[in-house]
């Protein structure tokens, strides 16, 4: 159910509110300290950021689609880092669970994810399956009625280290090469047999984390199978649509926030003796990162809400989330540009989102897989 537009605005004031006023001034120090401080974590929970798209009847905000993507348009006002804290509850960790969960296992995992209590991650990436999912070779063997065995190396798992349930993807029929093998399970951080490896150092997103999650002969109960033996692809595949959109949603605010940064400076910064906003070739740049932002805002949300409609989205998703992704890359590189010698300075900002927005045409799928399923999606269509 939609929220009353009142509610809706409400909802949206507060979350604004919040990142203008607590997580703005604080983007220096977590990029710098590579951590989301506490007491941020705990205001996010009580504002319900790791609920947004939980049901209500499990404490969640229950949002639609639409509303989803109009926070992420606000949460991509400032660093996103911060939104990585809640990224997986609200995402990939979180909708194996409420599309094709049992009610016990809703019941179990749903309230603490939505409270933040509890934080999921998605363990789908291995180092010999990224863009090539399908591939993935950590296996899941059935021993009687009790438990599988779990084997294999997930990387570059978001949130890993704070991770208290994993959304995993692992191959139950060896014999099956291919996506059909592969089975979804909801498995405890605490089983015994779970490493996590140490956070990689990265380009950008400093405060945000990504690890190895190793499993060694883990043993996986049986009831923690999520959906049917063989589905695991198609559930990884439905929350991946769900979360590039969301992922779009992101790229959107950021671009706004960046748009807004480069503006600003041109109304201030001075050469030649005048404004250099005054420049048609600094409007030039401005037009263009306004345009595409415009662009890409009016394509997510029409895809967010030809899903709340009922329609199936993968198209629609992977087409905002390629566009989306590569306009804030193009924008974040003129607004480096327009601050000229500041935007190469770590002290203006700038850079530090330039290095940030360029995971997003890698993550939840590169720009190249989006063009793949764009195009079967369309020559599918054609018949
Ligand atoms: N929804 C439901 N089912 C889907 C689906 C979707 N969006 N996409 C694929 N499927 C189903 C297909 O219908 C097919 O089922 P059948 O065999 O019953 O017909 C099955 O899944 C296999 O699909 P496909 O043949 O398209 O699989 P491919 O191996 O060719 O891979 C891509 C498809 C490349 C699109 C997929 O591997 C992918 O998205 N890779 C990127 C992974 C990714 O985003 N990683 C990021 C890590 S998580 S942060």
């Amino acid at each position: 159910m939609p929220l009353d537009l009142e509610t809706r605005e409400q909802l949206l004031t507060s979350v604004r509110r919040f990142v203008s006023e607590r997580l703005v001034p604080l983007e220096d120090k977590v990029a710098s300290d590579d951590l989301v401080p506490d007491d941020v974590i705990a205001e996010m929970r009580e504002l319900g950021l790791f609920g947004l798209s939980i049901p209500t009847e499990y404490g969640g905000l229950g949002l639609t689609m639409e509303e989803e993507v109009l926070v992420c348009f606000e949460l991509g006002q400032t660093s996103p880092a911060f939104r990585s804290v809640i990224g997986t509850n609200v995402g990939i960790g979180s909708q194996g669970v409420v599309m094709f969960g049992r009610d016990d296992q809703k019941k179990e995992w749903l309230p603490k994810l939505a409270s933040g209590e509890a934080v999921a991650s998605f363990c789908l990436t291995e180092p010999g399956a990224g863009s090539d999912a399908a591939a993935l070779r950590t296996s899941a063997v059935r021993k009687g009625n009790q438990y599988y065995v779990v084997n294999g190396t997930k990387r570059f798992i978001t949130n890993a280290n704070r991770a208290a349930v994993f959304t995993l993807m692992a191959r139950t029929d060896p014999a099956n090469k291919g996506a059909g093998g592969i089975s979804a399970f909801l498995v405890p951080a605490n089983l015994k047999g779970i490493t996590i490896g140490k956070p990689e150092r990265k380009m950008g997103q400093q405060g945000a984390h990504i690890c190895d999650v190793v499993f060694e002969d883990c043993h996986v109960p049986v009831e923690c199978l999520l959906g049917e033996e063989g589905q695991g692809f198609r559930v990884a595949m439905q929350v991946l649509d769900r979360g590039r959109l969301h992922i779009a949603g992101v790229c959107v605010g950021v671009s706004e926030r960046l748009i807004r940064d480069a503006a600003k400076y041109a109304l201030e910064r001075e050469q030649f003796g005048q404004k250099i906003a005054e420049f048609q070739l600094i409007q030039a740049m401005l037009a263009d990162s306004q345009t595409e932002s415009y662009a890409a805002r009016c394509m997510v949300l029409d895809a967010s809400r030809k899903r709340d409609a009922g329609n199936s989205v993968t198209m629609e998703a992977a087409c905002a989330k390629y566009f989306a992704s590569e306009m804030v890359g193009r924008v974040a590189d003129r607004a480096v540009q327009i601050f000229g010698g500041a935007g190469y300075v770590t002290d203006y900002g700038v850079e530090r989102f330039y290095r940030d927005v360029r995971i997003f045409r890698i993550y939840e799928g590169t720009s190249q897989v989006q063009q793949l399923v764009i195009a079967r999606n369309l020559l599918k269509s054609m018949g």
